[in-house]
């Protein structure tokens, strides 16, 4: 009799911890991490490469975890492209920053924020969410799901025509039963090196001026 009351509370005491990790597992963090190394993805795109961290308050990574990406402009620069004062190297000279017009980010042109007046939202959305270059777990038919380290990497891809002229957030979310954790960071997106050193050339992106204007220090216009 003594040893069935015996086998009744341990059974009581691990149920009460399974309840307890899941309570651990609600309090998850997640981390986006880049490098900040810019890869070459075609003549015209960049690809910059990131990764998640997914753990629970221990820091233990949580595994077959499910993140959310997104990528918003979260303002446009006004400026051009010169050669510095070495001659080594393309540097901008940056006029202005604007906040991105399209004010409730639904990507659809409304009264009152097209505060430049040429028609048309500023900055366009230049992000693509993609695979990392090399490692795994990444994306896969647009889902990420983090390793049994709680880890998983992804890459964002954009036109270099845009890049020093947007500024982006970038949001990494997850949830954990019903209770979401969120990551995000905010950064211009950067041009690569090889191509800020090759003076020989044309700036990167080609053109020598932003495409938000290039003469103007002001936000109510496009020139
Ligand atoms: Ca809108
Ligand atoms: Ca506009």
């Amino acid at each position: 009799m003594k040893s069935h009351c015996l086998k009744l509370s341990l059974l009581i005491s691990s149920s009460f911890l399974i309840t307890s990790c899941g309570s651990d597992e609600t309090a998850s963090r997640i981390v986006i991490g880049t490098g900040q190394v810019i890869n070459e993805y075609t003549e015209q795109q960049y690809q910059m490469p990131f990764s998640v961290q997914v753990s629970d308050i221990n820091g233990m990574g949580v595994n077959n975890q499910e993140v959310n990406v997104s990528v918003q402009p979260s303002s446009y620069t006004k400026g051009y492209w010169q050669l510095n004062a070495g001659g080594d190297e393309w540097e901008t000279v940056q006029l202005i920053d604007c906040s991105n017009e399209d004010s409730n980010r639904n990507g659809v042109l409304e009264t009152g924020e097209d505060i430049n007046s040429n028609g048309k939202l500023d900055p366009t959305n230049p992000v693509t969410i993609g695979p990392h270059p090399s490692d795994t777990p990444t994306l896969v038919n647009g889902k990420l799901v983090t390793n049994e380290y709680g880890s998983a990497s992804f890459s964002i891809i954009y036109p270099k025509t845009e890049s020093q002229w947007v500024t982006v957030k970038l949001t990494a979310s997850t949830k954990v039963t019903g209770s979401e954790s969120s990551d995000s960071i905010t950064f211009k997106l950067l041009s690569s090196l090889t191509d800020m050193q090759s003076v020989v050339t044309v700036p990167p992106g080609g053109t020598y001026t932003s495409k938000y204007g290039s003469t103007s220090a002001s936000c109510l216009n496009d020139l």
